[in-house]
């Protein structure tokens, strides 16, 4: 071997080993990339900071909830660890079009599924299915034939935007980027009520003396998913098996006692006998 094909050779057997060294293989994360991920080492999610107690941001900084640690369950089955799964927060319209678009790895954040939705990305099976509720200042508002001429927040891009704008026709309906923003101005008294899932609405309703829950609307037939990308069938299938292992060992269960304490149990996510 000449010095220039030594060379070579050393270089390439350097390359091997730094491609068998690479991140991931043995620290908590799988070697190789089955998931097509944007970093084959780590799940990146588009999540959001307020919606507690589905995905939010807790006092120090760290992402929680229902749909978080039950996100990070299903991951560590699939072989990432805490450290391998990385939550950014984002506002409710950005999470699709960011999945969409390769900005992240999946959205989780009660996200309902929808054939509308499903033109854009793609779910994996359901694992909750609740209520749209709307979170009225005071006791004016305890119908949606209440809500004529009354202002009502939804975040943008939500099922509750959709539906007050089929339902609550005689509402004006005013748009927010996020929860916080239309729950401030709900507290202010520049919107009459707001319309977000059951469970946030009841957090806000326990954390502010004056708000209650005026109407609920059944939302079973948009079970919440994760979202992936649009054809990624690998890393879809890889959720549900995980995500049914976690429905079937009681895990769910466990966590939706954690974060929804009082609400009823539904059967169709439980262990099947
Ligand atoms: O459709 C429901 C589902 O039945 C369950 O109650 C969890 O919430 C939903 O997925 C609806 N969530 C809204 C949506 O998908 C808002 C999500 C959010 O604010 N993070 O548009």
């Amino acid at each position: 071997m000449d010095k220039v094909n030594r060379r070579r050779a050393l270089f390439s057997a350097a390359l091997g080993y730094l491609a068998l060294a690479a991140p991931g293989a043995g620290f908590g994360a799988p070697a190789s990339n089955p998931y097509g991920l944007l970093d084959p080492t780590t799940i990146s999610v588009g999540s959001m900071g307020d919606a507690k107690p589905y995905a939010f941001t807790d006092a120090n900084g760290q992402f929680s909830g229902f749909d978080v640690e039950l996100f990070r369950d299903v991951a560590r089955r699939l072989g990432f660890d805490k450290d391998h799964v990385t939550f950014t927060g984002q506002d409710f319209s950005a999470l699709l079009p960011s999945v969409a678009n390769g900005r992240f790895d999946v959205a989780v954040a009660a996200i309902g599924t929808t054939d509308a939705r499903k033109k854009t990305v793609d779910f994996s099976d359901g694992y909750l299915a609740g209520y749209l509720t709307v979170l009225a200042a005071g006791d004016a508002i305890k119908s949606a034939d209440d809500l004529a001429g009354k202002r009502l927040g939804v975040v943008q891009g939500t099922l509750q935007e959709a539906y007050a704008k089929a339902h609550f026709v005689k509402a004006d309906i005013v748009n927010f980027p996020d929860n916080n923003s239309a729950i401030s101005a709900l507290n202010s008294g520049s919107i009459d009520a707001h319309f977000l899932d059951y469970e946030a609405a009841k957090q806000y309703a326990e954390r502010f003396k004056g708000l209650g829950l005026a109407i609920n609307i059944p939302s079973f037939d948009a079970p919440a998913g994760f979202v992936v990308k649009k054809g990624n069938d690998a890393l879809r299938e890889a959720l549900n098996k995980a995500l049914h292992e976690a429905m079937q060992d009681g895990t769910w269960k466990t966590l939706y006692v954690k974060w929804f304490p009082g609400s009823p149990m539904p059967e169709q996510y439980l262990p099947k006998k």
